[in-house]
């Protein structure tokens, strides 16, 4: 089903797919690392919903997403294809590969994960640190726990008292883990972003879950902005990260976006 890259970038790039619809956390954050590297007019992507037979040929446990990366366009062979699924093994790929080819191509310098030449290795680590608790706590603990259940009960046309009463061991269990991430951020890092002063990975996996939050009636009060805010590092980490154009970018099919809360 590959076409050529329609924005003729692929003989810079070959050709890069991304399977996996905007309503998706994970594949934002994907999308969003594209974005930052630049690459946002150098790859297509298709808004395959997850376990469908498209996701499932390329991820035999349906989940999003998906990168499907032929270097060498059309003349690409099976056997130089790269598929890969589980978006920390994309993030490494786009760091190690994609990334360093845009850096090239658009002389910048993007770097989403410090490099080893000018890092630390624990700097290096607590990025990976952030993508995980992004991943194994902050994801479960919103969606999971909240975002979800609210989507199915409205879907079934819960009141709204019983959802509340539904979402409140899922609430206490959030808040629960966002104080913990209130105190994690900066530390031992300052700056406007997770790990220091420019974006990293940490970042992007941390705020397509949290925007969500954000969009539903839980989230308003939980991530509250100015002199109320309960966790005053996240809310203001939140406002800079909606600015980015990576996250503007990739707003269209979210949850916040149906919703037009952001
Ligand atoms: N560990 C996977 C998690 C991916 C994931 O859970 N993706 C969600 C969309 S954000 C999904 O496909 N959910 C469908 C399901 O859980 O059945 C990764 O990092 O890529």
């Amino acid at each position: 089903m590959t076409e050529p890259d329609p924005h003729g970038f692929s003989e810079d790039f070959g050709t890069i797919e991304i399977f996996g619809i905007p309503f998706s956390t994970f594949t934002r954050s994907i999308v969003m690392g594209l974005e930052e590297f630049g690459l946002g007019n150098c790859f297509i992507q298709h808004h395959t919903p997850p376990h469908s037979g498209e996701v499932r040929q390329r991820n035999p446990f349906g989940l999003l997403p998906v990168l499907v990366h032929r270097p060498n366009a059309i003349y690409s062979s099976s056997d130089d294809t790269v598929i890969l699924y589980e978006s920390n093994a994309i993030r490494r790929y786009i760091d190690e590969s994609l990334g360093l080819q845009a850096n090239q191509k658009f002389k910048h310098k993007v770097e989403l994960t410090p490099p080893a030449a000018k890092s630390t290795p624990m700097e290096r680590a607590r990025v990976d640190q952030w993508v995980s608790v992004a991943a194994t706590v902050i994801f479960p603990a919103v969606e999971l726990g909240v975002v979800k259940r609210r989507l199915a009960m409205e879907g079934n046309s819960a009141d709204d008292e019983s959802i509340t009463l539904a979402l409140d061991t899922g609430l206490e269990k959030l808040h629960d883990r966002l104080a913990i991430v209130e105190q994690m951020f900066n530390q031992p890092f300052s700056g406007d972003y997770i790990c220091g002063n420019n974006v990293s990975w940490a970042d992007l996996f941390a705020y397509p879950p949290l925007a969500d939050l954000r969009a539903i009636k839980e989230g308003e009060p939980i991530l509250r902005s100015g002199k109320d805010a309960l966790y005053p590092k996240l809310n203001a980490w939140m406002d800079r990260m909606e600015q980015r154009e990576s996250a503007k970018k990739t707003y269209p099919g979210t949850l916040a976006s149906q919703r037009k809360k952001n």
